[in-house]
């Protein structure tokens, strides 16, 4: 190998490296697109005591954005028996209980790197029973 490399001529090993220099930014433009942040409505458009969307599948290291629409107040309380593992902890931490009020207000939870793979089902605790709920599915 290296007694063919030194029969190149230098100007080809140069063209080599050039070439390599490219494929190898092109392979790290291809690395994992950038975490996203999601917008969820609490409150329809149309004033109906629901999330809007009510399912929404986001990747590890996601945000998601609850952002007060119509109808207050809201929340967003992730169920601690329905979470991935019935992991308590863990859905009290993703869980905002902070009730919102005013049009655009709005709190975000970020699904760790390292989120197990699931649903996360979730409600508002003022309209549960009325059924204001939502989902996110985490990929894997
Ligand atoms: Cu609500």
């Amino acid at each position: 190998m290296m007694k063919f490399k030194a029969a190149i001529p230098r100007r080809l090993g140069l063209l080599l490296s050039a070439i390599l220099l490219v494929v190898a930014s092109f392979a790290l433009s291809a690395a994992p697109a950038a975490a996203e942040t999601y917008t969820v409505k609490m409150g329809t458009d149309k004033g109906l005591l629901q999330f809007e969307p009510a399912t929404l599948t986001v990747k590890p290291g996601d945000t998601v954005k609850w952002q007060m629409n119509k109808v207050p107040p809201h929340n967003a309380v992730f169920d601690d028996t329905k979470v991935p593992g019935g992991d308590k902890a863990l859905a009290k931490k993703l869980s905002h209980e902070k009730l919102t009020f005013s049009p655009g207000e709005s709190f975000e939870t970020t699904f760790p790197a390292d989120a197990t793979p699931g649903e996360y089902p979730y409600y508002c605790q003022p309209h549960r029973g009325a059924g204001m709920a939502g989902k996110i599915i985490v990929e894997g």
